[in-house]
């Protein structure tokens, strides 16, 4: 039997147990008529009705006076007693939130009864980020770190105005509960920086297609734009001419895009121009272009992303890990009321295992964001089937202070991994981190198993149960796979420089950009306590300061990355580290033709094409596996001299 699989998501079948319902939608507005036209097709196709009055077995209502203060704009509330399923909602959001809720309850919505229950999000702002070139980029090419084809917004220099595809997005956004979306590149080149001034216009256009599903578009704009765009001579965020400047600027963007949801800046970043160059701090920066957007209510995220990417490797007093912190820490309190500090949920870079960045629990005075990346830069390039639900949830759950993570964040916000592929994300697996990065952005304390399974049911609706399993069996563990073929212990940043994919265990290790493992003949690993490394445990509260300060103490999974130590230092687990290298490398392998072997077995379940271009990567990413493995054993057994425990065979 096979199941029809739509790449275009949200398969038709999986509207069918609301779609033979008689469902009443009530209320006015352009995203109730987004509501109303998703019923009516939904019952066209399959044989329900929609109806003003009673009987109904499901309403969706949009009501001002449904206790907005509880339910606020995105919420709603649900309930079912001895009558019909009723959806409740206070502002037009709220509606469309619902709708989504009944299609993920399947035939659950219409079966048994339940108390009213609120559902709203946790944080206002769930956005992707996505990393889009308007023109070609010579070494990033269309989408920076994109591994799904072009961009859906940008070809060669021009705006697609594929508004079809557009809404089709913006749909799928709304059902991971996603509600804005940055359309262009972090680093802002020269073309993209006009998106702010004279090409504000082709923005609009992608505001207009994905407005009706509740998508809110925002820019990442250069701190120099001032300059670049107006020829101004200071992006001083100080002088008054600049200050003016982007005044006019943002009033420009909302004439033309009343609901445009902000900006993102990356400054003095890895190049880019920020306000060190003016001699003001980023506080002053931010500031300038909060006071730009506050009259509309816009927001600027602010990433915390700076760090020197010009080091020398010798100089070992200089941490990178450290440097958010070093930076921000001191200003807190001095953003402005609307900014957001965007940081990186780890100190350095997306890497498969880090600890949570300090820097979360360093600014209580600040708004924050904290951005994961799903574009899977250095979790395989989507190549490799890596569910990062787990890690995304370890962070979210992990205190800091009295609070979760998920609890300290005001805003959450993902690198996207989409891009014009027919399947979006390239690997049609990874649509799985999409829509998980959407749920916890709504629920950060979300398990994300039960998100697994929400996805695997939205995916393939009335999958049979083998399908299931075996959805379940290649996702659930693969972060974990895949953190054990490739770097051991926490210590990361082993891929081939520039483009990140496959291994190359020394590739950074005498580079400029400050990510090194430091392995000898005796051990590997960076020194990050305070009692005679950089210092960098001393960033956290306790009790973590005290539990990452010793090699004693420090979680097996992130020992390399706070210590040194010797190849025969013994694990929690046990193991030697160097033992653990080995087990780790070949188990990793293994996991992978396991999955390999599961997912042919899913053979007659699955969409054949879709089937088709899963083997196909899995194939890439055995052979890339045995890679990382062979090339990390290689090379520490050759420095260490220690054997295999084994004797399994290490070239
Ligand atoms: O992970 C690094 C990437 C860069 C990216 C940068 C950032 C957009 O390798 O491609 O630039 O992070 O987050 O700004």
């Amino acid at each position: 039997m096979a199941t029809a699989v739509d790449p275009a998501w949200l398969p038709p079948q999986v509207w069918r147990p609301l779609g033979r319902r008689r469902v009443a939608v009530r209320g006015s507005g352009p995203l109730v008529e987004t509501v109303r036209a998703e019923v009516t097709d939904a019952c066209g196709r399959f044989g329900g009705e929609v109806v003003r009055e009673e009987p109904y077995d499901l309403l969706l209502e949009l009501r001002a006076d449904a206790a907005p203060d509880e339910l606020g704009d995105e919420g709603f509330a649900c309930a079912r007693d001895d009558g019909p399923t009723t959806v409740t909602a206070s502002g037009q959001h709220g509606l469309l939130h619902g709708l989504f809720h009944v299609v993920r309850l399947g035939e659950r919505a219409f079966s048994g009864r339940w108390e009213r229950r609120v559902h709203r999000p946790a944080v206002a702002l769930r956005v992707l980020d996505h990393w889009d070139n308007v023109a070609v980029h010579p070494v990033m090419g269309q989408v920076e770190r994109g591994y799904a084809g072009g961009s859906l917004f940008w070809r060669e220099g021009s705006a697609r105005g594929d508004t079809g595809r557009l809404r089709a997005y913006a749909r799928l956004l709304a059902a991971c509960g996603i509600n804005a979306i940055t359309v262009n590149n972090v680093n802002v080149h020269t073309v993209e920086a006009r998106l702010l001034t004279d090409r504000v216009a082709e923005v609009a256009e992608i505001a207009d297609a994905v407005r009706p599903y509740g998508v809110r578009v925002h820019l990442a704009v250069s701190f120099a734009s001032p300059v670049v765009l107006a020829g101004l001579d200071t992006a001083d965020p100080l002088d008054e001419g600049v200050r003016r400047w982007w005044a006019e600027a943002a009033e420009r963007v909302y004439a033309a895009i009343p609901d445009f949801g902000g900006f993102v800046v990356k400054a003095d970043s890895e190049g880019r121009p920020g306000p060190f160059g003016y001699g003001r701090s980023h506080a002053d920066g931010a500031g300038a272009l909060a006071a730009a957007l506050a009259p509309y209510g816009g927001t600027v995220r602010w990433r915390a992303f700076v760090y020197d990417h010009r080091q020398d490797w010798r100089d070992r007093s200089t941490d990178r890990a450290r440097a958010a912190y070093d930076h921000f820490a001191p200003l807190d309190g001095r953003f402005a009321g609307d900014t957001v500090l965007q940081v990186k949920h780890g100190p350095v870079d997306f890497q498969v295992r880090e600890p949570v960045s300090p820097v979360l629990g360093a600014l209580p005075r600040t708004r924050l964001a904290v951005e994961f990346q799903a574009t899977q830069e250095y979790t395989g390039q989507q190549r490799h089937v890596c569910w990062l639900g787990p890690m995304w949830s370890e962070v979210l759950r992990f205190r800091l202070g009295d609070e979760s993570v998920g609890d300290l964040a005001d805003a959450f916000a993902a690198v996207s991994n989409v891009g014009d592929d027919p399947h979006w994300t390239g690997h049609p697996l990874a649509q799985a981190n999409l829509y998980t990065f959407g749920r916890l952005a709504w629920q950060p304390d979300a398990d994300p198993a039960a998100v697994l399974e929400e996805w695997i049911a939205l995916t393939f609706p009335a999958a049979p149960e083998r399908l299931a399993d075996g959805l379940r069996a290649v996702l659930a563990g693969s972060w974990r796979t895949y953190e054990k073929y490739t770097a051991p212990l926490g210590v990361g940043f082993m891929v081939q420089p520039g483009h990140h994919y496959g291994p190359s265990v020394d590739g950074y290790e005498y580079s400029p950009w400050g990510t090194y493992h430091f392995a000898d003949r005796d051990g590997v690993g960076v020194d990050r306590s305070v009692a005679t490394g950089t210092g960098y445990a001393g960033q956290y509260p306790k009790p973590w300061s005290r539990l990452y300060e010793s090699p004693r103490t420090c979680p097996d999974e992130l020992l390399l990355f706070f210590h040194h130590v010797p190849y025969g230092h013994v694990l929690h687990s046990g193991k030697t580290v160097i033992q653990h290298i080995y087990d780790t490398r070949f188990e990793g392998v293994e996991e992978v033709e396991e999955a390999r072997r599961v997912w042919a077995g899913l053979a007659d379940l699955v969409d054949p094409a879709w089937h088709a271009r899963v083997s196909e990567r899995y194939e890439e990413q055995l052979r890339s596996a045995r890679e990382w493995r062979d090339q990390l054993n290689s090379y520490f057994l050759r420095k260490s001299g220690v054997p295999d425990a084994r004797g399994r065979r290490i070239h």
